[in-house]
């Protein structure tokens, strides 16, 4: 492990620098359940169904180690954040403060945010060009159902579309298509239009480490992914998201968690067929993912890249 990082110190497309952190969500050793249960500390836990937070998503503490990509140094190889745990199950019904119960989807999400705000951290988050960091892991007994479809990392304007998103398992259709998609386990990364920018396999017993940088003004995106502790590498171009709006109304919470689609239920009506947040068919099933790594700094110092390495921000 310290020969490749000590090997990736000589790559020359490498500036070491600092580069300023906006909200960093790698749970401290010092949050708690409680915390996350008041959305004390960096996590608005507000998206799930109608039992506690702490009943959809815990701290690991020492128990599961994060990606090692944020270790506090070269030689220092102790975690310095707690992995956290996200499922839904069939109570994870989510009313939001208007439209009625979500019956179509079960979600557990949590938003970025400092202390329950987000209102505020949106706009700093969301301005300029900066990049949005989040690890993700199986989590081996509760495995998803590829059948469906799952959006688990996003950022959602008021308007309900997503900046970029990260996609599992098969996309919802209606009528149902032939499923699971061919690529139903592989990770898609898609811009605001839906397209895919970047696929990769979810593979077991894996750190898979993501960035997506996103011009505000500019409205482009652009990915960078490793696993493990390998350095983060760019794997798109600067892409054109020109569908995203601009300015305030833009800008939206970033999400990450479990957020799983139904399936079109025959017994609906054409109309409910197609309303997938309230109609449709789930399972039930106990189902999660792990987190780490989940942070977001501006390019001004360039892009965090792993052990305190930084790489030049992508450019067009
Ligand atoms: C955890 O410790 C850090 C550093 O001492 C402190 O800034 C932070 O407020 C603490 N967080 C909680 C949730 O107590
Ligand atoms: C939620 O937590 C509160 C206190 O933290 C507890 O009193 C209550 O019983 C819990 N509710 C459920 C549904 O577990
Ligand atoms: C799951 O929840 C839905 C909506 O509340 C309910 O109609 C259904 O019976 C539940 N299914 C199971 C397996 O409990
Ligand atoms: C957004 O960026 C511009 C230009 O760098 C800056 O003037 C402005 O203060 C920033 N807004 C926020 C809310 O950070
Ligand atoms: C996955 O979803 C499909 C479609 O609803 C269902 O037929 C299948 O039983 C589910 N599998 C599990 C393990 O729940
Ligand atoms: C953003 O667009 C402007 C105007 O087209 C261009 O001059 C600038 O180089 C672009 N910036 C980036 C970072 O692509
Ligand atoms: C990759 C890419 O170009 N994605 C889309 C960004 O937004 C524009 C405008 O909607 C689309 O035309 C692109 O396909």
């Amino acid at each position: 492990m310290l020969s490749k990082v000590i090997t990736a110190v000589l790559l020359p497309a490498v500036l070491v620098v600092a580069t300023p952190l906006i909200w960093d969500g790698r749970a401290p050793f010092n949050l708690t359940s409680s915390n996350l249960e008041n959305s004390i500390g960096p996590y608005l836990t507000v998206v799930k169904g109608s039992e506690n937070a702490t009943h959809y998503s815990s701290l690991l503490g020492h128990s599961e180690l994060p990606t090692p990509l944020w270790n506090d140094g070269l030689l220092d190889l102790s975690p310095s954040e707690q992995v956290v745990s996200i499922t839904i199950d069939n109570s994870s019904v989510f009313v939001p403060g208007s439209g009625g119960p979500q019956f179509g989807f079960r979600r557990t999400e949590f938003i970025a945010a400092v202390n329950g705000d987000h209102d505020d951290l949106n706009p700093i988050m969301e301005n300029g060009t900066t990049v949005f960091h989040f690890s993700i892991k199986l989590d081996e007994k509760r495995p998803l159902n590829y059948t469906h479809e799952y959006q688990i990392v996003f950022i959602e304007p008021n308007d309900g579309t997503h900046v970029f998103e990260v996609q599992l398992g098969s996309p919802f259709t209606d009528p149902t298509g032939s499923l699971p998609a061919s690529d139903a386990h592989w990770f898609k990364v898609r811009d605001h239009a839906l397209n895919i920018l970047f696929k990769t396999p979810f593979t077991s017993d894996t750190w898979h480490n993501f960035a997506v940088q996103v011009d505000w003004n500019n409205r482009t995106l652009a990915v960078l992914y490793s696993q493990d502790d390998s350095l983060l590498r760019v794997v798109t171009d600067v892409e054109p998201n020109l569908s995203a709006s601009l300015g305030p109304d833009a800008q939206g919470d970033f999400h990450f968690g479990v957020l799983k689609l139904p399936l079109v239920n025959p017994a609906d009506s054409p109309a409910d067929q197609s309303d997938v947040v309230h109609f449709g068919i789930q399972e039930g099933t106990t189902e999660g993912l792990l987190y780490s790594g989940v942070f977001v700094e501006s390019i001004a110092g360039g892009i965090s890249a792993g052990h305190q390495i930084f790489a030049h921000p992508v450019v067009g």
